[in-house]
């Protein structure tokens, strides 16, 4: 076994002799081995990973930590191993299991003489491990993070009146595998005028006009981890609405990254910066969260919420993006992916905040 397979296997309850791991992201994060389907069965002294023709090959070779085992028949094959081993429990990857696929699962487990745990217990001890990342995860979102800023400096060129936000956001994703990201952290969004007070609209047609806010979130995928960043650009010139909102973003995002250090509660800072906004005359303008964790998901613990507990700890890599949205006018939301250090956090970011004016 591999370390981080070694520490998983410590952290399961005594009354519990293995665990399966489904979802492509974990098995992922325990083996480095990418397929779309495999089934990794950590026991307290071994691990294997299960997997079909189409990758027993390439996992041989790739999959790290673990026994490959290719299966023709999954009920056979790993009834070998839970027999081998003696296992009578097995606690489920709750968060991805469908209720087809666990009563499926059950059904294997049974004939074998084993029981399974529906519960969300290991997705927790997963997530504790998960959520501090290690040097190695962190260059990897950084190498995403350059390829981002690198792709969105040379699309910025682009933008000029008539010019689509579709037509943008397949130059940036083309530009973004030109310069080697694996491919989008997500379905880009780049939004103009009236849109941008969605925060996540799609881009459409829309044509990008003078006056106009233009939103960016945006991010590339290196080795399965994710970048993530917004920045909100104006095309020609702004009204001082525009202005008032954009410095409000501006001092309210500074204010999120000041609150950042280990040993801050996600909640307050969350707290922190929703009730700059509000103050600041935006109250309803705001509803979504401050930020969430990054890495081998976009979406992962910790969340920046106002019901997340979660203390913070160096290591853990979070966005603080907060945005102000007017409906039928104009939204800014400004994005940031930050490492948490002892004293305060690494701004993984480097592309300029104030407002520019294309
Ligand atoms: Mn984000």
């Amino acid at each position: 076994m591999n370390a981080s397979l070694e520490i998983l296997a410590s952290m399961l309850p005594k009354d519990v002799d293995a665990a399966l791991i489904i979802s492509n992201e974990n098995r992922r994060y325990f083996t480095q081995f990418v397929s779309s389907l495999g089934y990794l069965l950590l026991t307290k002294e071994e691990a294997y990973l299960f997997v079909d023709s189409r990758y027993s090959e390439a996992a041989a070779a790739g999959a790290r930590g673990c026994v490959t085992v290719p299966f023709r028949k999954l009920s056979a094959d790993m009834g070998e191993i839970l027999k081998r081993h003696d296992i009578r429990s097995v606690m489920l990857e709750g968060s991805a299991f469908t209720l087809n696929n666990a009563a499926e699962t059950d059904k294997i487990l049974s004939e074998y003489g084993a029981r399974s745990i529906h519960s969300d217990e290991l997705d927790k001890l997963i997530t504790k491990l998960r959520i501090t990342k290690t040097s190695s995860e962190v260059d990897k979102i950084i190498r995403a993070q350059r390829i981002t800023e690198q792709a969105l400096t040379e699309t910025l060129k682009l933008v000029r009146e008539g010019v689509t936000e579709r037509e943008i956001t397949l130059e940036l994703e083309y530009k973004m595998r030109r310069l080697g990201a694996d491919g989008v952290s997500f379905d880009l969004i780049v939004i103009a005028g009236e849109k941008t007070s969605m925060p996540h609209g799609t881009p459409g047609n829309n044509k990008i006009k003078p006056g106009d806010f233009i939103t960016f979130d945006v991010g590339a995928l290196c080795e399965g981890y994710h970048s993530d960043m917004t920045r909100t650009y104006a095309l020609g010139y702004v009204g001082d609405k525009q202005k008032r909102v954009y410095d409000t973003v501006y001092k309210a995002q500074k204010i999120g990254l000041d609150a950042l250090k280990s040993g801050a509660v996600c909640k307050e800072v969350d707290k922190t910066v929703r009730d700059f906004i509000y103050q600041a005359g935006f109250e309803g303008c705001f509803e979504h969260s401050t930020g969430h964790g990054v890495g081998l998901e976009i979406h992962e613990q910790p969340a920046l919420s106002p019901n997340c507990d979660t203390i913070l700890q160096g290591g853990m890599v979070v966005t603080v993006e907060p945005g102000i949205y007017i409906p039928g006018e104009f939204g800014v939301r400004i994005e940031d992916t930050v490492v948490v250090t002892a004293d305060g956090c690494i701004n993984l970011a480097v592309l300029p905040k104030e407002l520019i004016i294309l």
